[in-house]
């Protein structure tokens, strides 16, 4: 399929080194996707579910102890330790290489090897990067077809260029003690082994798109973000662009897909969702910024999806998506999740895989369980999805789950101030990765997990970009908490669709139609500025209370953020970021 000789070499080493009893090249085309269902389906790694009713789907089950991102083990191999920085696990790449080759040594024997050539954002886009990932799982072919594009055309697009991420996967033993993520950003290499879930084996998406693509956009002039990238078109037809950074199961794919509550869609407001997870970013020929979607589908979280929650992500189930983890419905062979609807199936498989009745009061479907939807399956997919050259951003949303703290929204002062709210990111641990959840952990731009080279630098090259680019092209940065709660515990915010009475208020500051309320950490909404029209169950004094900035708290939480640079990153930090931390404690004073 290619004369690529740096592509057949690692093909070449790497079935030296695994002992394949066959090697099969990924062509893209359908004929040999069917081939590989059906195998699949023979084989029970997936189940076909009713071609009726979902068209093309399947269900997986991972192994019950693979789940989710394995974040204690997964390492940046950079040859000098602090090149990893002090958020993310090191590993000298010398013992990294020899440690994994002695797992995958001859870890292919009696399986076949896949070799996926794919391309992250569309094929030829100046943006675009190509990387090889070989596989001994069909799951993971299939999932790399309908998140990546893959095949002959992403060979051709190479030509002999040596610039490719080289990736290498196998489920080995899928023992949990031997499971190992390792980025080596110094050789474009990821190598992954011991698991089947897909943040850790679809190597295009996390390990590539955010973990190396950071660090080659750090080196080329560009960045990788954890990132949504939605479009909001007004009654006049004009469209304007927001890229959001939340960490894992905080609600990107339901910002990304959002429908606008009737008092907007009435005028004519509509939604279009260009990505759900990552962005690439760079400048574009008339100095502003423009992001990409690297990605081709959507990873997302089965569990609270509904018709209401985010009936879009439901809609782009519908057909050729692969279901992980959820339960079976033995009734009509479909599936269902918690969320979905209040009708759990009577007769049903757990995703462990046994017989699971809804009334003993297990969960049937995983917190983690996922779809692997293709984009294009999208009803609010923009037009601009496949455009080479990416959207232009009028603002960037940093956000997370935080019960107390974050009001609402509020805008940062300047593009330093901005890096300096997305450094202080802090939220609540979810199911995305394995550990405990609700825990506050600070979270940098939501990178904590993705950045693949120290983050102090990661806060320099933000800070740069911000210089390369004219006052008035930067977009507007502003942050975001749909999760305060109440005395009771309960959200005092409605989110979901609402959340569009936000971007409206955002879109206004980024045009300079409205005022705001400056506060110690930025700029916050009048109360009438945020339009409530039509919001039932939801009053005045409430939106008061998720406006508010409480000066004690914010000290406490100043005092926080000093011992999480001080104890993470020492003098190491850029100079800029301290300056605004001593502005913010002097405002609180
Ligand atoms: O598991 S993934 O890393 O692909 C999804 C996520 O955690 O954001
Ligand atoms: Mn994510």
């Amino acid at each position: 399929m290619t004369q690529n000789k740096k592509v057949l070499k690692f093909v070449d080493d790497s079935v030296k080194l695994c002992k394949p009893d066959n090697v099969v090249w990924i062509d893209g085309s359908e004929k040999q996707l069917d081939e590989l269902r059906a195998q699949a389906e023979k084989s029970g790694e997936m189940i076909k579910l009713n071609e009726k009713l979902l068209p093309g789907c399947y269900l997986h089950r991972t192994a019950v102890n693979d789940v989710a991102r394995v974040e204690g083990r997964t390492f940046i191999c950079s040859r000098k330790e602090k090149d990893a920085g002090p958020t993310n696990n090191w590993w000298n790449p010398k013992e990294a290489y020899s440690k994994l080759y002695s797992i995958l040594d001859g870890a292919m024997q009696g399986r076949t090897m896949y070799v996926i050539p794919f391309s992250m954002g569309a094929v030829g886009s100046p943006f675009a990067k190509v990387g090889i990932e070989i596989t001994d799982s069909i799951y993971v072919v299939l999932n790399m077809h309908i998140m990546t594009r893959i095949g002959q055309r992403v060979l051709d697009s190479l030509g002999n260029s040596n610039d490719f991420v080289r990736g290498l996967h196998s489920k080995v033993k899928l023992e949990e003690e031997n499971r190992y993520i390792c980025h080596f950003p110094e050789d474009n290499t990821i190598i992954s082994v011991n698991s089947g879930y897909g943040g850790n084996v679809l190597l295009g998406k996390k390990c590539f798109a955010l973990r190396i693509a950071s660090y080659q956009g750090k080196n080329e002039g560009w960045m990788a973000e954890h990132m949504l990238i939605l479009g909001v078109q007004n009654p006049e037809g004009d469209i304007k662009y927001i890229a959001a950074a939340f960490p894992s199961a905080c609600g990107k794919t339901n910002l990304a897909m959002l429908i606008p509550p009737k008092v907007y869609s009435d005028k004519g407001y509509k939604v279009w969702c260009v990505g759900d997870d990552i962005a690439w970013i760079r400048k574009g020929k008339d100095g502003r910024l423009y992001a990409i979607n690297p990605e081709n589908g959507f990873f997302g979280v089965a569990p609270g999806t509904n018709e209401k929650s985010n009936p879009n992500a439901l809609a782009s189930t519908r057909k050729n998506t692969i279901f992980t983890n959820v339960v079976h419905n033995l009734e009509n062979n479909t599936v269902w999740w918690e969320g979905l609807d209040k009708n759990p199936p009577k007769n049903a498989v757990d995703w462990k895989g046994n017989k699971w009745d809804a009334s003993k009061g297990e969960k049937g479907a995983h917190p983690n369980s996922r779809f692997t939807a293709p984009a294009v399956n999208c009803p609010c997919l923009s037009s601009e999805f496949e455009n080479p050259n990416g959207v232009p951003l009028s603002a960037i949303i940093f956000g997370g789950r935080r019960a107390k703290t974050a009001p609402l929204v509020y805008q940062s002062k300047d593009w330093n101030n901005g890096v300096f709210v997305g450094s202080i990111m802090a939220s609540e641990t979810t199911a995305a990765a394995s550990g405990a959840v609700g825990v506050v952990r600070h979270d940098p731009m939501a990178m904590l997990p993705f950045c693949g080279y120290n983050m102090a630098d990661y806060f320099k090259h933000w800070i740069k970009i911000g210089k390369t680019i004219d006052e008035d092209k930067r977009p507007k940065i502003f942050n975001t908490n749909w999760f305060r709660t109440d005395e009771k515990g309960d959200f005092i915010w409605p989110g979901f669709g609402d959340n569009m009475r936000v971007l409206d208020w955002i879109l206004k500051r980024c045009e300079g139609r409205v005022d705001a309320v400056e506060t110690p950490i930025g700029y916050v909404p009048k109360t009438e500025d945020i339009n409530l029209e039509g919001l039932t169950n939801f009053k005045k004094e409430d939106l008061e209370k998720i406006l508010n900035v409480d000066k004690q708290t914010w000290q406490e939480e100043a005092k926080e953020i000093e011992e999480f640079y001080q104890n993470k990153f020492k003098d190491t930090l850029p100079k800029e970021l301290y300056d605004e931390l001593d502005k913010l404690k002097e405002n609180l004073k």
